[in-house]
């Protein structure tokens, strides 16, 4: 082993030393911020590694090694890591989860001022191929000596104070947006250390990418169709957009952050609402994507100044870059025009 050189990476940023230092611009923070995250990135690294093994497991028999245990589902068993890394944290008082039916009420001797909306393994239709899958979530606070109650996470998602995902593929990224900005961290499993990667995301003012499921096309609405033919027969001269979709949403919206374009699951004639989660999808993505400089719209308004009646609300989507995501508004104010 080059010792020299290994001694050159303790000058690293980890995600620990970054989120410090954000911590001392600001001389009153109590440090809480600090404590849940690094919780929550305790979190990721233990899913990641059980998604790791998960391939293997199921193919030679590792789940024997749990005392016997049944092998759990991999998203239920990063629901259990979660809550319990979340509860431990002493910081948090609401968690809702996507696993979870009900929200969850932190007991009072463990409780904080963080709520924590999450999907703790998203896209778990991908799991048993090995595809890109991940946790994503987003963190309200509530007012100090405040009771906790439904309506702290029933808030519009520009009211989150930071927002997530960790994305579980060839390498373990874990991208964070505190409101400052957008940066990126990927796990070195030799350091078992997040190292930030990825600083100051900005996600190009326009794309040559779209991402949909287009299986639904036949019960889309007009402007989602018109704006998908728009990107395969453009009528200005300009080269059509190529088709990327993975089907699991934070390797799609990641996908999207980095490079470019548009990611859409609208609503149909069969899903009014479309598919994904207002809390623990649409709007952490939608909070990344606007602070990486990027849009997020929901087919009526800005994804993030819906309110949400209920935890597990759904809402079409369509968010990336800024100048893509401004032609499919234009797409439905007109027809709003023509009703
Ligand atoms: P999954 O059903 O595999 O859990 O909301 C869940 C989600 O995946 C997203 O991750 C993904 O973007 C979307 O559903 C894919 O839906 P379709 O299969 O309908 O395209």
């Amino acid at each position: 082993m080059d010792h020299a050189a290994d001694a050159h990476r303790t000058d690293l940023m980890t995600i620990t030393r970054f989120v410090l230092n954000e911590q001392s611009k600001y001389p009153e923070s109590r440090g809480d911020f600090s404590i849940l995250l690094s919780h929550i990135v305790l979190g990721c690294k233990f899913v990641c590694s059980c998604v790791n093994k998960a391939g293997l497991a199921k193919l030679i028999g590792l789940a024997g090694e749990t005392n016997g245990e049944e092998q759990k589902k991999l998203d239920v068993l990063s629901n259990e890591v979660f809550v319990k890394a979340l509860v431990s944290s002493s910081r948090t008082c609401i968690l809702v989860s996507e696993e979870d039916e009900e929200a969850i009420f932190v007991e009072a001797s463990k409780r904080g001022r963080y709520c924590v909306v999450f999907d703790p393994l998203d896209g778990s239709s991908n799991i048993d191929c090995g595809v890109s899958i991940g946790t994503i979530f987003g963190i309200y606070l509530i007012k100090d000596g405040e009771e906790p109650t439904l309506d702290d996470v029933l808030q519009p998602g520009k009211n989150m104070l930071a927002a997530g995902y960790c994305m579980y593929g060839s390498s373990c990224t874990l991208v964070l947006s505190t409101g400052t900005g957008v940066n990126g961290f990927t796990l070195d499993p030799s350091l078992g250390e997040f190292i930030l990667t990825h600083p100051d995301i900005k996600i190009p003012k326009k794309g040559k990418i779209y991402s949909v499921n287009e299986g639904n096309a036949k019960n889309w609405d007009g402007p989602t169709a018109k704006y998908v033919e728009k990107c395969k027969f453009p009528k200005d001269g300009s080269s059509p957009k190529s088709l990327r979709y993975i089907g699991s949403m934070v390797a799609d919206v990641h996908r999207t952050l980095l490079y470019g374009g548009v990611f859409l699951y609208p609503a149909d004639k069969k899903s009014p609402n479309g598919k994904l989660r207002v809390l623990y999808e649409v709007f952490p993505m939608s909070f990344l994507m606007e602070q990486a400089g990027g849009q997020s719209f929901t087919g009526k308004e800005r994804a993030l100044d819906l309110v949400p009646k209920k935890i597990h609300e759904r809402s079409p989507i369509f968010l990336g870059s800024y100048d893509d995501v401004e032609e499919i508004i234009a797409l439905y104010a007109a027809e709003e025009k023509k009703e």
